[in-house]
């Protein structure tokens, strides 16, 4: 697909941020060169290997419920699926490249927590995101455009104020555990779209985790895992 093309099929916003530049990764997380977001999501260029870094964060309220995001349709990849509290890319930048204590990818959080929910910064100090584990995936949207990321997985807990913008996010909702569990179950008959990254993280940790919520430091995994 041309720039051009991309400009008369999708929304201008979104268009611009296909030209940020993200962090191109080899298998072990390590940086190779910086590459466009859109580079980086073309399934073409996956399917030969291309990889990039990228963040999903959890934010729990006091109850120990969990925000899902539903993307706004201006999305390029997956739009109108429902997902974790927010994913993005730290970008090929000085302050989002320091790797001591995933410092890069906890401001790359802080940025975009902001940017799609109206989080102010302040109430999500760097130093209290707990980071998890990285996962390595690859999952096609559609047949043009992708993910194929090293994900650095962070809850939050605490409360939030939002106010979300549209062109990212269409609808928040807090969920219970017996929630998440009753909407996987009927995602399928309901039509509810969620993405495989969550339904990953959700399938494989999520559960474990949030039965672990005020032990989470215990839940640290420093080796990448590979679910693909
Ligand atoms: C990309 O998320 C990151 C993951 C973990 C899938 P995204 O498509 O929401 O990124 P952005 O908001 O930058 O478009
Ligand atoms: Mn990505």
């Amino acid at each position: 697909m041309t720039t051009e093309d991309i400009a008369d099929t999708y929304d201008a916003e979104q268009v611009r941020l296909m030209g940020e530049m993200c962090i191109v990764v080899d298998e072990q997380d390590n940086v190779i060169r910086p590459g466009t977001k859109k580079e980086c999501h073309l399934m073409s260029n996956i399917n030969t290997g291309l990889l990039h870094r990228a963040f999903s964060v959890f934010v729990f309220n006091e109850k120990n419920e969990l925000m899902l995001q539903q993307r706004a349709d201006e999305k390029i990849t997956f739009p109108g699926y429902w997902t974790n509290t927010c994913c993005s890319h730290p970008l090929w930048k000085e302050d989002e490249m320091q790797t001591v204590d995933q410092l890069g990818a906890r401001v790359a959080v802080q940025r975009k927590l902001y940017h799609e929910l109206g989080i102010q910064s302040d109430q999500v100090p760097l130093d209290r995101l707990q980071f998890l584990t990285r996962i390595h995936y690859l999952a096609p949207s559609d047949g043009l455009w992708g993910e194929h990321e090293v994900d650095y997985i962070f809850i939050y807990r605490g409360h939030v104020d939002v106010n979300a913008n549209p062109n990212e996010v269409q609808a928040t909702k807090y969920v219970s555990k017996q929630e998440l569990v009753e909407m996987f179950e009927t995602a399928k008959e309901k039509n509810i779209k969620l993405t495989p990254w969550f339904k990953l993280i959700v399938e494989n940790f999520l559960y474990k985790w949030w039965d672990n919520l005020d032990n989470l430091g215990l839940m640290k995994e420093e080796n990448l895992e590979f679910l693909d």
